[in-house]
């Protein structure tokens, strides 16, 4: 992905690309088209790591990690979840205070779960609580420079989805971090949530590649498949209205993340927008997925025939970046301006 110029491709200078918001996520559309897997470590990679440090990073950091990440000689991870809040990451539990005797250096403690890449990550862009303020700062921890016993990452086996991508935890016992690793340009929730936003527009069309190639599996198995009289399944209706109803979703699906892309691009996407495309697409994708696996017969259970794994995968995309019923919590808000959270 480093030779091909896909990593953080939609950013200008440092070594990337600098395509169009949209070209970025048309790469993520074809990326995922293989596996959501892929393009999770990619995004993860190019829009939370690498998109932070270019957003609020000092320039120092960015010419420190940017041009080495968009080669994929660096490998970065995102560390907000964690094991006791997921949807509600402002209650985080992760610290960082003051050394008590190197003047400029912070210790982090704490637990990161279910963080993408994190068993390999060179770079770990970790949000926690400053002990002196309570506000929320991020934090690269660069794995290289952690004394032994402070940075843990282990890695969580047997997943039922995105098994093509490593997925693992952060543990930080008094983990040292110099000031200068800290971001400088931005405090609280918006940090980590200004990531999300540019993520969370790219899995909007990610997830799109996924049931496309969902759509073209099973098209394909429904004309070759024959049942009742030598014909194809494709043949019968309930059939063909399967496949109708997953062009249709694809079709307004990209439609709509394009037009988001392209307000983005000109600064007019608002947060809404982003989680209105995140969440319609990743319901669809997942429901048209299912459906379509129903073509398959028992040999949908086979993993020479990828749907299954397309179906795994796509739970996975549900409910990453925000759950789909928290982005209905968010349009919720904005429609009513009445929070529904708490
Ligand atoms: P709330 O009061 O809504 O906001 C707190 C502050 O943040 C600002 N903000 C945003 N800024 C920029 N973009 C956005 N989308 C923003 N949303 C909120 C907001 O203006 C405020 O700023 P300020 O200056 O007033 O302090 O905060 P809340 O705690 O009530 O939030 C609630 C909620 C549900 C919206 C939020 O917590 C949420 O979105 N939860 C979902 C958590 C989530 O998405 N986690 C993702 C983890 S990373 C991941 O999953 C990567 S998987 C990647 C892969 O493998 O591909
Ligand atoms: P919970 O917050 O416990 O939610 C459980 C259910 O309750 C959900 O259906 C949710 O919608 C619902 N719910 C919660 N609160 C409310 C409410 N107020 N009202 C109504 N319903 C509610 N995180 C990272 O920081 N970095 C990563 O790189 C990363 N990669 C991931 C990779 C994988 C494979 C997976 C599975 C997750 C990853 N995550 C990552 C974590 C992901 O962002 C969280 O799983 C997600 O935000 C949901 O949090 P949770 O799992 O704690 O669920």
């Amino acid at each position: 992905m480093g030779e091909l110029g896909l990593l953080g491709a939609n950013l200008q200078g440092y070594g990337c690309a600098g395509v169009s918001d949209v070209a970025g996520a048309l790469i993520t559309r074809a990326v995922e088209r293989v596996d959501s897997g892929y393009r999770s470590g990619m995004s993860v990679q190019s829009s939370l790591v690498m998109g932070g440090i270019h957003e609020f990073g000092s320039e120092e950091q960015k010419e420190r990690y940017l041009p080495d990440m968009a080669k994929g000689k660096l490998l970065g991870a995102f560390g907000l979840t964690e094991p006791n809040h997921g949807s509600d990451p402002g209650s985080m539990e992760t610290t960082a205070r003051e050394h008590p005797t190197k003047k400029g250096c912070y210790l982090l403690k704490g637990s990161k779960t279910w963080i993408t890449n994190s068993p390999i990550a060179d770079v770990l862009l970790v949000w926690a609580k400053l002990q002196e303020t309570g506000k929320i700062r991020g934090f690269l921890v660069d794995r290289k420079d952690c004394p032994a016993g402070t940075l843990e990452t282990p890695k969580i086996s047997n997943k039922t989805g995105l098994r093509a991508s490593i997925t693992g935890m952060i543990h930080l016992e008094d983990c040292p971090v110099p000031k200068e690793n800290m971001f400088p340009g931005v405090e609280g929730l918006k940090g980590p949530f200004a990531c999300l936003n540019s993520a969370r527009y790219g899995i909007s069309l990610g997830v799109m590649g996924a049931l496309e190639d969902c759509l073209a599996r099973a098209r394909t198995y429904a004309l070759e498949r024959k049942q009742f009289k030598g014909n194809p399944l494709a043949k019968y209706q309930l059939i063909q209205k399967k496949l109708a109803d997953a062009a249709t979703d694809i079709s307004y699906g990209v439609l709509a993340s394009i037009q988001v892309g392209r307000l983005k691009e000109q600064g007019k996407a608002t947060p809404e927008m982003i989680s209105m495309v995140k969440r319609q697409n990743c319901d669809r994708a997942l429901w048209n997925a299912r459906v379509l696996q129903e073509i398959f017969g028992g040999n949908a259970v086979s993993d020479e025939y990828g749907i299954g794994r397309h179906v795994a995968n796509l739970y996975v995309t549900q409910t990453y970046e925000g759950q789909s019923d928290i982005h209905s919590l968010i349009l919720g808000r904005a429609i009513t301006g009445v929070q529904a959270f708490v």
